[in-house]
């Protein structure tokens, strides 16, 4: 298991939120997902041998929002 934390821009209610944490949690390996909206991060616990932080960026700008 590994955690990361990423840089989300865009996030501003509690829509974006859910928005994102749906996105995440539907990724086969992604154990948990924590938004903090107003820090704009992001902290996520996967299993790295099932997905990849590429994935994990691409399931939230498919959502609209940036990840730096
Ligand atoms: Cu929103």
């Amino acid at each position: 298991m590994m955690a990361i934390t990423l840089h989300v821009q865009g996030m501003t209610c509690g829509h974006c939120k859910m928005a994102v944490t749906n996105a995440l949690k539907e990724l086969d390996g992604v154990k948990n997902v924590e938004v903090h909206l107003q820090e704009g991060i992001v902290d996520v616990d996967y299993d790295e041998t099932k997905v990849s932080v590429e994935k994990l960026k691409e399931a939230i700008e498919e959502q609209g929002y940036d990840v730096k």
